[in-house]
This record gives C-alpha cells, sequence and structure tokens, in this order.
C-alpha cells in the first residue's frame, strides 16, 4: 500500500512515537513486569468481553517465536468503518484511549495499570496481527514497527463463529533480554478465574510444553480453599457473603484454620490491591465488633473486655472483592495498590459485621472455637511480650547470648544501625575469607556450618534449640516471631551469601523459609538480600587483570570477543575457592556487588510456594523445579 499520510495519522505516530519513547509512563517499567503488563492490557479487553456477558472462554498461547497470542469467543471486535474513514480495528490498535470503554464516564470493570489499552501493546510490538471472528467473516489486520499499519482490514475467510486473536511480538529493543514466564501468567489467569466464576482460561507454553486450565464454578469460595489447602480449617464450609450499598458491591469468602497467619487477599473491580485500603479497613472492623459483640451477649468475655482484631484474625483466610463505579473509585500510594474510597470503609464494615453477627449467632460451635483461639492468641501474645522483656532485663541472660554469637560472629565497629550489614555466610572457610578482608565498620559475618534447619513446620520452641538459628536470632537482636520487631535490629541489611550451586540455592531457601516465618518484617521491609557471587574469572594480557562474569551466556560473549586471543580462566565451584580480597571486591563490596532484594510481592503465594517447596510432598515439589529452575548451569560444575 502506497502510504499517505494525512494529519491525523501524523497525530496517531506521534501519540505511538510518545509511548515507545517513555514507555515507563504506560506500563510502569521496560523489565520482565513491564513486558508482562503488555499480555494483561489485552486479556483485559477480552475479561470486559467475558464480563459483560459475552463469551467465555480465553486462551493464551506463549508461541515458541517468543510471540504470545490471546484469544477470546467473544462478539470480535467491531469491524465497521469508523467516522475518520479508516476501520474500526485499526482506530482501536493505533489510537490511544481509542473506543467506546476507554472513553470518560464509561466502567472499565478489569481495569489495567493505566487502562490505556491495546494501542500501547501494539506500540510497543515488533509486530502485531489481529484477527476477528464476526458476521460470517474472517477479517485481518496487521501492524509492525511499533504500530505502523502493514497491511489494513481485510476479509481472509467465512466463518460461523465469533471472537478475537490478538497476536503480538514485543520490541526487543525495548524489553532486553526479557522472556514471558508461564508461571507468573498462569498465576494471575488463575486468580482471574477465581474472580470470574463464568470464565475458563487455558495458558500454553508451546516453548516448554506446558499447560493450565482454569475454571472455577465456586468463584472466591474456590480461592479460599485453594489458599487453605495445605491447612486445617476449624470449620467445614466457607463462609461466604455478597451484598450491595451506595452503589458498592461487596464480596467475601473467609475460613478460619489451625494456622497461626492471617491471610486477607483484596481486590477492586478484579484488580488485586496489595496495599489493602478502606475495604479492607472496614472489612477488619466489621468483624472485630460483630465478634466481640457475640463473645459479650454470650458471657464469653466481661461486657468492658474486647478481644483484639489481631487476635481475631488469627488462622483467617479471606478474599474481598469490591466493585465500585468509576466516579467513586481512588487509588493510593506509589503502586496505586491502595484503595482510597472513603465510602468503601462503612460499607464494608456495615455488610461484614450484619452478616458475621447472623452467621455467629446460627453457628455457635464455630463462633465457639474461633473464639477460643483468639484468646489463646492472646495469651501467646501477652506471654510473649512478658518473655521479651524480661530476656531485655536479665543481664546474665544478656551475658549467654553474647557468649553464644562471640565466637561465631564477627561485629561491625559502626553505630549507625542501619547502614550496618550482617553477611550470613555459608561454610567456615568463605566466612574466614570474608573476616578478612571486609569494612570493618560496616559489615558483619556470621559463618553459618553447612545446611540450616528446615523450619516449615518449626516452632519458636525449635528455633530457640537449634545453635545455628539462635545465633542468627541473637545477631541480628530484634527477637523472634511474634516478638520480633525490626526497627530493633542491628542491621539495616540482612545478607546470605552462599555457593552459585544446587547446595547453595537450597541453603538460601532454608534461610529465606525462616525469616518468612519468623522474622517477617525484615522481609517486608525489605531488608533481606542475597549476595551474587561470580562463576568466572578472566585474565587476559596484562598479568593481575582480571574481570568476573557472572552469567555462562556472558562467558560466551566474552569468549566470543576475545577470539583467538589467549586468557586464562577460572570456574570458582564455591566462594570458598577466591582470595579474600577477591570475594570482597566482587561479592561483598558495594561498588560493585550486585545484591538481589528478597520480596514479598505475595504472601498467600509465597507462603503457598514455601509449603510447597519445603514441606513433605515430593510430587509439588518436584512439578515446580521442574517448571522453574534450570539446572544446566550447575550441572557444568559437575563435569
Ligand atoms: C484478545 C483480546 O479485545 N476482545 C474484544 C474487544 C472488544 C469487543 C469484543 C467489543 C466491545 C464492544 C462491542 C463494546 C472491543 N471493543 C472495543 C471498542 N480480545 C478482545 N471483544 N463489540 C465488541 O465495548 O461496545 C474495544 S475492544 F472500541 F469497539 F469498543
Amino acid at each position: 500500500m502506497a502510504k499517505n499520510y494525512d494529519s491525523s495519522s501524523i497525530k496517531i505516530l506521534e501519540g505511538l512515537e510518545a509511548v515507545r519513547k517513555r514507555p515507563g509512563m504506560y506500563i510502569g517499567s521496560t523489565d520482565k513486569r513491564g513486558m508482562h503488563h503488555l499480555i494483561w492490557e489485552i486479556v483485559d479487553n477480552g475479561m470486559d468481553e467475558v464480563i459483560n456477558g459475552y463469551g467465555n472462554y480465553i486462551k493464551i498461547l506463549i508461541n515458541k517465536d517468543g510471540s504470545i497470542t490471546v484469544a477470546d469467543n467473544g462478539r470480535g471486535v467491531p469491524i465497521g468503518m469508523h467516522e475518520s474513514g479508516k476501520s474500526t480495528p485499526e482506530v482501536i490498535y493505533t489510537v490511544l484511549h481509542a473506543g467506546g470503554k476507554f472513553e470518560e464516564g464509561a466502567y472499565k470493570v478489569s481495569g489495567g495499570l493505566h487502562g490505556v489499552g491495546a494501542s500501547v501493546v501494539n506500540a510497543l510490538s515488533e509486530w502485531m496481527t489481529v484477527t476477528i471472528y464476526k458476521e460470517g467473516k474472517i477479517s485481518q489486520i496487521k501492524f509492525n514497527e511499533g504500530g505502523k499499519v502493514l497491511e489494513p482490514l481485510k476479509e481472509i475467510g467465512k466463518t460461523n463463529k465469533t471472537g478475537t486473536i490478538v497476536q503480538f511480538m514485543p520490541d526487543k529493543t525495548i524489553f532486553k533480554n526479557c522472556n514471558f514466564s508461564f508461571t507468573t501468567i498462569s498465576e494471575r489467569m488463575q486468580q482471574s478465574a477465581f474472580l470470574n466464576p463464568n470464565v475458563t482460561i487455558e495458558i500454553i507454553d508451546e516453548e516448554d510444553n506446558l499447560q493450565a486450565k482454569y475454571h472455577y464454578e465456586e468463584g472466591i469460595e474456590a480461592f479460599v480453599k485453594y489458599l487453605n489447602e495445605n491447612k486445617n480449617p476449624i470449620h467445614n464450609n466457607v463462609i461466604r457473603f455478597e451484598n450491595e450499598k451506595n452503589r458498592i458491591g461487596v464480596s467475601i469468602a473467609m475460613q478460619y484454620t489451625t494456622s497461626d497467619s492471617e491471610i486477607i487477599e483484596s481486590f477492586v473491580n478484579d484488580v488485586k490491591t496489595s496495599d489493602g485500603g478502606s475495604h479492607e479497613v472496614g472489612f477488619k472492623s466489621g468483624l472485630t465488633k460483630a465478634f466481640n459483640e457475640y463473645a459479650r451477649g454470650n458471657g464469653i468475655i466481661k461486657p468492658k473486655d474486647s478481644l483484639d482484631g489481631g487476635d481475631l484474625r488469627e488462622g483467617l483466610t479471606a478474599v474481598i472483592n469490591v466493585r465500585i463505579p468509576e466516579d467513586l473509585l481512588q487509588f493510593e500510594g506509589q503502586t496505586k495498590g491502595k484503595l482510597g474510597t472513603p465510602e468503601a470503609k462503612n460499607v464494608c464494615d456495615n455488610i461484614v459485621y450484619e452478616n458475621m453477627k447472623f452467621f455467629l449467632e446460627e453457628n455457635r460451635e464455630t463462633a465457639l472455637s474461633i473464639l477460643e483461639k483468639a484468646s489463646k492468641a492472646k495469651e501467646a501474645r501477652e506471654a510473649a511480650r512478658k518473655a521479651r522483656e524480661a530476656v531485655k532485663n536479665n543481664s546474665k541472660n544478656k551475658i549467654n547470648k553474647e557468649k553464644i554469637i562471640s565466637e561465631k560472629l564477627a561485629k561491625a565497629t559502626g553505630r549507625d544501625y542501619i547502614h550496618n550489614e550482617l553477611f550470613l555466610v555459608e561454610g567456615d572457610s568463605a566466612g574466614g575469607s570474608a573476616k578478612s578482608f571486609r569494612d570493618k565498620e560496616h559489615q558483619a559475618i556470621l559463618p553459618l556450618r553447612g545446611k540450616v534447619l528446615n523450619t516449615e513446620k518449626a516452632s519458636a520452641h525449635d528455633i530457640e534449640s537449634n545453635a545455628e538459628l539462635r545465633q542468627i536470632e541473637y545477631a541480628i537482636g530484634a527477637g523472634l516471631g511474634e516478638t520480633f520487631d525490626y526497627k530493633e535490629s542491628n542491621y539495616g541489611k540482612v545478607i546470605i551469601m552462599t555457593d552459585a550451586d544446587v547446595d547453595g540455592s537450597h541453603i538460601q531457601i532454608l534461610l529465606i523459609t525462616f525469616f518468612y516465618k519468623f522474622m517477617r518484617p525484615l522481609i517486608e521491609n525489605g531488608m533481606l538480600y542475597i549476595a551474587t557471587p561470580p562463576l568466572y574469572s578472566i585474565e587476559t594480557g596484562k598479568k593481575g587483570e582480571k574481570e568476573y562474569i557472572s552469567t555462562s551466556e556472558d562467558l560466551e560473549k566474552r569468549r566470543q570477543e576475545l577470539g583467538d586471543k589467549p586468557y586464562k580462566l577460572q570456574r570458582f565451584k564455591g566462594l570458598g575457592e577466591m582470595n579474600p580480597d577477591e570475594l570482597y571486591e566482587t561479592t561483598m563490596s558495594p561498588k560493585n556487588r550486585r545484591l538481589i532484594r528478597v520480596n514479598l510481592t505475595d504472601a498467600a503465594l509465597a507462603e503457598k510456594r514455601i509449603h510447597v517447596l519445603m514441606g513433605d510432598e515430593v510430587a509439588p515439589r518436584k512439578a515446580w523445579i521442574n517448571e522453574n529452575v534450570d539446572f544446566t548451569l550447575e550441572d557444568d560444575f559437575r563435569k
């Protein structure tokens, strides 16, 4: 086609060019997360169609060439001419904010980051093809180079089906070194399927031969059962209620277990609110009120006493989905993961209060067992606080603690705790190296001997009787479990430093499990890190000049660059093989090191994953490892 750019198409290209110049403004970032955002944008359009009652099926393919295909069986994107003289699909996929559903006042149900839609995906793709089944015809339009029309909309066949298929190839010049992750996609799609009981979502990874299919008739009730799969419920039926007040719809499913954690997963218009917000606040206050009134009314506590909300939520797993019309919608926080809408608080409070009061009256046995659990939680909390005070005030204990850690721990001398770092080092030999060459003011070293205890099922008592974990607890000095207070930590960063092999990874997982279970606020506040030691060093030409390389891909690249030039390659089988100064320069020095921050984006998933990885059942662990762990690197070491 002869390209004849009129003024409107110049405007369009300028719009798409703006997206390419500052992709972060539209999709958050250009890393792996941003690249997955492209999929969510397209899937959201298909989900909206299903939520509006058209179609019931969404399929996502990770193709062998690295492109993504998303298909639905809805009405199909409109194929008529737009008033601009272009086809409607051309407008939808090239004009920012195009389409009826993006117009102001519209009710965008499953919102993306900014609800910017399909044209942003097109702008950030090498090519995109849209195939539409509608009105007896199969129509197709093709774009390339970030949204330029390659072939305008044309009929390519006949059909009696309806639906939309979008295939796109993310632009590699924008998303460098990114791959799509089957796990990331299927976890998110499973969540969508829980929230939308009508839909079936299938994910197929053609590259790695993986597939998953989600459909939950029971909706969020099935979500709660899924989250509680590895726990022991204290009542059989999931508590479930739904209501609407002041145009705000509230849907809740919850169940108590014997576990001591609290899991609340909340959503607004199907979008996860990771940082909670007014709906969660209302949920909690309504729940606390209902339980306290019931407990007082039935003589379980004295009229003037009250049970603490935190104690009443011990062992609770709840899923909250709130529907709020656009004009009331308000998000807060840097990542917009917190609901601000003030009206949602009272609505949730009222609905939860009324329904829970009714439930408790009708289910006396369940009410009593939850209240008994809450009183136990309260007692345990008070006992722990007293014990902690006692330990603090007991000088003999202090001396004992000192003795336990002084033998192993090389302390930092700096008094500014936030700037101090604790290295947990695999093995005495690497520990020795790290002790001899470090920044003594800010870096403390605690060597660990071999594998630490698997704490998946451990109690605080088990920790106290385990020398290794007790050393970690005392070195950090901020308590354990209930009594842990991250503000009292002796270190601003705790850094796990292990060999880059299978055993090292295992030790990392064991330690992360320990911190997750007993010092979770340390992770929540971004204080836990993993060090990344190099795998190779290369010496070329000048003596003493070494470069360090941390992946086998980088090594291959460097080798090709070097060609015939002579070089000396060293492979580090472990931290212990490095000289102390080498270990410091590559892995510990803030100048050169690369630390991975351990984060908890999703507490419920983290807990499930830790159970899968550290629990008794072998089959789910095997499946997870096969899917997510690439052993080829480690295998190299065994040759
Ligand atoms: C794989 C992605 O985009 N499906 C899809 C999109 C639309 C419709 C149906 C649709 C919507 C409407 C009417 C309407 C879109 N329409 C528009 C626009 N799947 C996918 N399926 N008819 C069909 O909202 O009124 C944008 S997307 F702009 F036409 F409204």
